[in-house]
């Protein structure tokens, strides 16, 4: 049985918010849960950019009870004039007693004026209750909001010999239906995919989300410097779900204006030979797309680990062993010694299926 008290209130609100991940594009998924003389009298969560935050929807149901309250909220309410009004003002037009906060809010148009205003009128506020959770929750926002960035995750499935695929180049399929039913919700969670030229046309992906219920697709991105993009890929079908191809100058010019035609969006990122990776994502921050998911292969995988531009890593490790000369999951130069290799921090593990599941944030020198 689970004790009462702030954390069982709190552990509730990020359950909430936690359950909107994906459905907020740049915001952050946020809950809120206010709480009266031991009974939950509102609860809210933010679950679409440019709608109501989560306080605003959680004071609305709490209406008159809120007076007295204590509110529980995953981020710091907001200080600013966004697309909806300072969540801070509401919290205090409601006269709350006191509001318990998960975390701040890095965006620097808040970091920590929310919470002075709520102090400054009389509130009592309670903050980091929950933090790490928060955090890791937004951790995606967290950096897109400070730099403008995306944040990178590498998702990769292997065999216990490290190989993406047979010799053959046949990968389907390296992990169970539990890990690959996994990564589906994981590309409903981002807001962009991304893979290299050479998987999309050795796989010939769709790069959607398929789950058994319907899922947000994310916007496909394709590392193609010299537009090898067949015409007539699975990938450029569906129109209605963008794609985005990051290239070069040097890229036939007719191809380009072929693709065009298709709905493809297509971003010149440097003269070549290859793309300018950290140009490209820096493109990417400022379309709107906070978060990517990158799913191979090899080459791009490696690239992007020693461009030192990952921020963190999935693989799920499958219990066969392929052997030949199979396709490796990170290819790159490679590190003389041991003693240079890149680690992960905060590692989990977990058995998903057959498969067991390890993730982590490089750690880059
Ligand atoms: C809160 N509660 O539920 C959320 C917050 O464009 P806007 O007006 O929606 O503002 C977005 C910013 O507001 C976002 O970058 C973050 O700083 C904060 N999000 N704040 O008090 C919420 N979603
Ligand atoms: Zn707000």
């Amino acid at each position: 049985m689970e004790v009462m008290n702030d954390a069982f209130y709190m552990r509730l609100a990020l359950d909430m918010a936690s359950k909107a991940k994906g459905q907020t594009e740049v915001n952050p998924v946020v809950g809120c849960v206010v709480v009266k003389e031991g009974r939950i009298v509102g609860l809210g969560a933010h679950l679409k950019r440019g709608e109501g935050h989560a306080e605003v929807h959680a004071l609305q149901m709490a209406g008159s009870e809120a007076e007295g309250a204590t509110v529980y909220v995953t981020l710091e309410p907001c200080s600013h004039y966004g697309r909806t009004p300072p969540c801070c003002e509401r919290i205090i037009e409601a006269k709350a007693a006191r509001v318990v906060v998960a975390c701040l809010d890095p965006n620097p148009q808040v970091a920590g004026r929310g919470i002075a205003r709520l102090r400054e009128s009389g509130i009592e506020v309670d903050v980091g209750l929950l933090e790490a959770e928060s955090l890791a929750m937004n951790e995606a926002f967290n950096k897109y909001i400070t730099t403008g960035l995306p944040f990178i995750t590498l998702k990769t499935a292997m065999t216990l010999d490290g190989k993406i695929a047979a010799k053959t180049g046949d990968s389907r399929f390296v992990s169970g239906p539990e890990a690959r039913e996994r990564v589906h919700t994981m590309r409903h969670q981002h807001g962009g995919i991304m893979i290299g030229v050479e998987t999309a046309l050795a796989d010939n992906p769709e790069l959607t989300t398929r789950l058994s219920v319907p899922g947000l697709h994310p916007v496909r991105i394709v590392v193609d410097s010299q537009l090898r993009l067949p015409l007539d890929s699975r990938l450029l079908q569906d129109a209605s779900i963008p794609v985005i191809l990051l290239t070069t100058s040097g890229a036939p010019a007719e191809k380009r204006a072929a693709l065009e035609v298709k709905g493809v969006s297509i971003i010149t990122c440097g003269p070549g030979p290859r793309v300018d990776l950290a140009y490209g994502m820096k493109k990417l921050g400022e379309r709107e797309i906070a978060s990517v998911l990158l799913e191979g292969g090899g080459r791009l995988n490696g690239s992007m680990l020693e461009l030192g531009l990952v921020d963190k890593i999935i693989l799920f490790m499958a219990p066969k062993l392929i052997g030949g000369q199979s396709p490796e999951a990170f290819t790159f130069s490679g590190f003389d010694r041991m003693a240079d290799a890149i680690p992960l921090k905060n590692m989990v593990l977990e058995q998903i299926g057959d498969d067991v599941c390890i993730s982590g944030y490089p750690v880059y020198a």
